[in-house]
């Protein structure tokens, strides 16, 4: 085989609703380190492709504890790789900003969460890591992690305005589907 670089396939993401996105993923064991190198780059590439600043191994139909985050701009890339996460810690004081999801096209709406919190996960050599995030890091990083419990952000508004949000999607999904037809 010529050592051509080959490009790195991306993942279909799963979209509402999908079974898979309301599951609570697993714990990754030693027993996965191949697999979840592997997975990373493609979630990675699969996010940027999006576009996207985080991604949630569920997102792509892998129940595992595992997601990527990039909230840099293209030419200054840093990418996340964050296994088995859990928050630690969070600030009392809240933040509310405007949030999306790759598996929820072409929705928006206003989440409040905690401003700052406590992240420590594995990175993809096994080392423990800790970082405290602020801003639209923080925002990002709970997102992913909802993800990991089959928490969508949807989950976190009045139920009046998650079923208005939840049937529009349904709508522009079947207009889509016709279109493609
Ligand atoms: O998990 C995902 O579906 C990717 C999310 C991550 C995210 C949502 C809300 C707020 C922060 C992060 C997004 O679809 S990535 C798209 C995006 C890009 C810039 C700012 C907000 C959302
Ligand atoms: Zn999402």
């Amino acid at each position: 085989m010529s050592d051509e670089l080959l490009p790195i396939e991306l993942l279909p993401i799963l979209i509402v609703p999908d079974a898979k996105l309301r599951q609570k993923c697993r714990a990754v064991g030693p027993g996965d380190a191949d697999m979840v190198r592997a997975l990373a780059p493609r979630m990675l590439a699969t996010m940027y492709k999006a576009p996207g600043i985080g991604l949630a191994a569920p997102q792509v139909g892998q129940l595992l504890r595992m997601a990527v985050v990039d909230i840099q701009k293209e030419d200054q890339r840093e990418p996340l790789v964050l296994v088995n996460p859990e928050i630690v810690a969070e600030s009392a004081d809240t933040f509310t900003r405007e949030e999306g999801c790759l598996s929820l096209p072409g929705q928006y709406a206003d989440v409040t969460r905690p401003a700052r919190v406590k992240l420590r996960y594995l990175d993809l050599e096994g080392t423990k890591r800790e970082i405290e995030a602020d801003g639209l890091l923080s925002t990002c990083i709970q997102h992913e992690l909802d993800h990991l419990d089959g928490v969508l952000f949807v989950d976190h508004l009045s139920a009046l305005k998650r079923n208005m949000l939840l049937r529009k999607l349904a709508k522009d999904m079947k207009l889509r589907q016709r279109e493609a037809m």
